[in-house]
């Protein structure tokens, strides 16, 4: 996205990172505003309501719709937006330039690899859903252009990894500074969990998509796929973490209580994120209860981390509140600056995680799963913490990051500041309805309301929820336009800010901070952790996949579209 500017050079010359990181999340925000089109169809069908006649001939069915939905949104929007927007974070907070020419070189990257995965999607050629389990068979163009998102997403470890080893040898003895840590951490934590996808996409997909293998073993792809589909949900969640530890608590006007608390928090997911992946397949034939069981109690450790943010977050928002003048148990609430788009945005969203944060507890216990599972239940679960905590922090990130970088001001502010509360609100309805008829049995991704055509009030019972999806479907219309009005408006807006008027990176100070504190030199050692996360990984994975690769039952590939 081009900057209209009479000098444009000005506002990039002292900080070239800002032009990557802007196109970065642009491009972003653009795969963002295709796939969030399909949302409201998706839950008026599980109210019943069945628009999809209307995209005919546009779109062929619910599935290429669910496709592009999941893709787009969960895959594309947030790494693109967490490559931009962490690279900058990190590069201001450790006065460390990115390699600048490697940086450009991931946007490049990725911008083909989204290309060519969006080619086929949009012909209706790859409709094999976000997860793409085998032997549900793409066009090759698709796998190879995810294979070069997750490329991308490398070099940006690439990227971080190098920045964080050059400030290290620059300042011998001196802790990290915080927000540095918590990028470097999410970074390498993706750098393991990516392992998964690239085996699965290099060896398996592409190969079999271009007709060079015969088939694909779907058991084993599924457990690669989880391998990087667990963490890849922490991937999105700790950048809103960065902003919640890092810049949220000086936005409400207050400080961090516990610098070192983040710390040891982001080490228990660089730890803990991956080893966990068989949560998802409790249902699977083919890996022990045992192995099972260890992943359960290993997913019940990577939600402390969690918890313990949800404790710091809290408490350093109270003292915001208190230091704005809010007095008594709760008017420190009312207190933090309810009419900041950019604080409302990550506030609500951190809400919202604490009822999809109980969802996932019920879904990590094994036994529990196996009601919930494919169900509703599940889509009502992980909108709460991807499509609310991240993507609302994400926006409200948007709402300083871009005026910061282009000198552009937030284009209405109050509509932005409507579109939260609306997203926010419509999530909220349509977790209740989806997590209520998932407990009645209801099927997700399942285009239901073509079905009772044909078999009329086959899903009755749940006749009051889908009034909470249908509201939901409403209310999440006029939230997307408004959102997207506001980055659109801001991004094309030829206003400029005057240069004492353009926001500043709210670096949050900490009351309990990292220096002389051994505990913090110790976790300072990320590649030691990283090490730890790595044996861990073996040791729980290990087992199952010798045996699976050992006993592959490749099938051929099936288009069902
Ligand atoms: Fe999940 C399925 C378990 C977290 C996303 N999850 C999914 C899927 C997605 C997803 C996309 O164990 C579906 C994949 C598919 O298509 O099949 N999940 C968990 C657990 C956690 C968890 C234990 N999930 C997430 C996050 C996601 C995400 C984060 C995205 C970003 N999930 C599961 C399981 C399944 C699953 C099973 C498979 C189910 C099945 O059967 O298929 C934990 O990490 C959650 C811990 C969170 C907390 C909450 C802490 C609260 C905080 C907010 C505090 C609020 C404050 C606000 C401070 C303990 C930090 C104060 C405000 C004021 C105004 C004062
Ligand atoms: C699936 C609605 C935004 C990620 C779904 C489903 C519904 C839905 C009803 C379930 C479909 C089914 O199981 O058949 C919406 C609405 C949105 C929205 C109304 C906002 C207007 C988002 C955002 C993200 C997201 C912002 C991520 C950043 C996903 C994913 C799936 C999904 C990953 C699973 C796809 C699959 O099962 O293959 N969405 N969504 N959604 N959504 Fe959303
Ligand atoms: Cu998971």
């Amino acid at each position: 996205m081009a900057v209209r500017s009479a000098s444009p050079e000005d506002i990039y010359a002292t900080h070239p990172e800002k032009k990557v990181s802007l196109y970065f999340m642009v491009l972003g925000f653009i795969a963002l505003t295709i796939g969030v089109i399909f949302g409201p169809f998706q839950i008026f069908n599980y109210a019943d309501i069945d628009l999809y006649p209307a995209l005919q001939p546009l779109f062929k069915s619910y599935y290429q719709g669910l496709t592009l939905h999941g893709v787009l949104n969960a895959i594309v929007f947030t790494q693109f937006f967490i490559q931009g927007s962490l690279l900058y974070l990190q590069a201001r907070d450790s006065n460390v330039r990115p390699l600048m020419p490697v940086a450009w070189a991931a946007w490049w990257i990725a911008l083909i690899g989204l290309a060519l995965a969006a080619w086929p999607l949009l012909l209706n050629n790859a409709t094999v859903l976000y997860t793409f389990y085998p032997p549900l068979q793409g066009h090759w163009a698709f796998y190879v252009g995810a294979a070069l998102i997750i490329v991308s997403s490398l070099v940006s470890v690439f990227l971080s990894v190098e920045m964080w080893v050059r400030w290290k040898k620059q300042n011998p003895g001196k802790p990290t500074p915080l927000v540095t840590f918590m990028t470097t951490a999410t970074w390498m934590m993706w750098g393991l969990a990516a392992i998964g996808l690239v085996v699965e996409a290099v060896f398996f997909l592409i190969p079999w998509s271009l007709g060079w293998i015969k088939g694909v073993d779907p058991l084993l792809a599924r457990s690669l796929f989880w391998w990087s589909g667990h963490p890849i949900v922490y991937f999105w969640l700790l950048p809103a973490y960065v902003s919640w530890y890092g810049l949220l608590p000086r936005q409400a006007g207050g400080k961090l209580i516990s610098d070192p608390l983040a710390r040891m928090a982001f080490l228990g997911f660089l730890v803990f994120s991956t080893p966990v992946g068989f949560h998802h397949q409790f249902a699977d034939p083919g890996i022990s209860a045992f192995w099972k069981g260890v992943h359960t109690v290993l997913t019940m450790m990577v939600a402390v981390p969690s918890l313990m943010t949800a404790f710091t977050i809290a408490a350093s928002l109270e003292l915001a509140g208190r230091a704005n003048g809010g007095k008594g148990m709760l008017g420190w609430i009312k207190a933090l600056p309810w009419n900041n788009p950019s604080v409302v945005a990550q506030l609500l969203g951190a809400i919202a995680f604490i009822f999809g944060g109980a969802g996932g507890i019920v879904n990590a216990s094994f036994t529990l799963d196996y009601v919930v599972h494919n169900t509703t239940w599940i889509p009502g679960h992980f909108h709460l913490p991807v499509a609310t905590a991240s993507t609302l922090t994400f926006f409200g990130i948007a709402f300083w990051l871009i005026p910061h970088i282009t000198h552009k001001p937030l284009a209405a502010p109050r509509t932005a500041l409507a579109g939260v509360w609306l997203w926010f609100v419509g999530m909220m309805f349509m977790a209740f309805g989806m997590h209520m008829m998932g407990l009645q049995g209801v099927p997700r991704r399942a285009h239901i309301s073509a079905m009772s055509a044909v078999n009329d009030g086959i899903y009755a019972s749940s006749a009051f929820y889908m009034v909470f999806n249908a509201i939901a479907g409403v209310l999440l219309t006029i939230a997307a336009v408004q959102l997207f009005y506001v980055l659109y408006a801001t991004l094309f807006s030829r206003r400029r800010l005057p240069a004492d008027q353009v926001p500043e990176i709210p670096f949050a100070e900490a009351i309990s901070g990292p220096e002389g504190k051994n505990g913090v030199k110790v976790m300072d050692r990320l590649f030691f952790w990283w090490g730890a996360a790595v044996v861990l990984v073996l040791i729980v994975y290990m087992p199952t996949l010798v045996q699976l690769f050992i006993h592959m039952v490749p099938a051929p590939g099936m288009r069902l579209w």
